[in-house]
C-alpha cells in the first residue's frame, strides 16, 4: 500500500485545507509538526485545516496499521514560499 503521490506540490505558505480519502481500507494521515491527524475511511472524505508558517518539506505518515505495506505509507507535502503574486489582491 502507498499514498498515490509521494510528493505533493502546490501548497503555499499560509492556511491550507486538506481533503483526503481512502480507496481501499482504513488508513491514518498525519502531517509532522502540524495539527493534521485524521482517519481515512473508504467512502468518506476527511478534511483538516492547518497553517504552514514556514516553507519546507513536511512528512506524511499513515498512523493506522493497514496491512503488510503499512511501512511504505509515507509521503511529503512541499510548502513553497509565498510569491508577490500571492499578496497581490488586485488580480
Ligand atoms: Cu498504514
Amino acid at each position: 500500500m502507498e499514498f498515490p503521490s509521494k510528493r505533493n506540490h502546490g501548497t503555499r505558505r499560509g492556511r491550507s485545507n486538506v481533503f483526503v480519502t481512502s480507496q481501499d481500507i482504513s488508513h491514518g494521515f498525519m502531517v509532522e509538526d502540524h495539527d493534521i491527524n485524521v482517519m481515512l475511511l473508504p467512502g468518506q472524505i476527511a478534511r483538516a485545516t492547518t497553517f504552514f508558517d514556514e516553507p519546507g518539506t513536511y512528512h506524511i505518515i499513515c498512523h493506522e496499521y493497514c496491512g503488510p505495506g503499512h511501512h511504505n505509507m509515507y509521503a511529503t507535502i512541499i510548502v513553497e514560499p509565498a510569491t508577490t503574486a500571492d499578496a497581490d489582491t488586485t488580480k
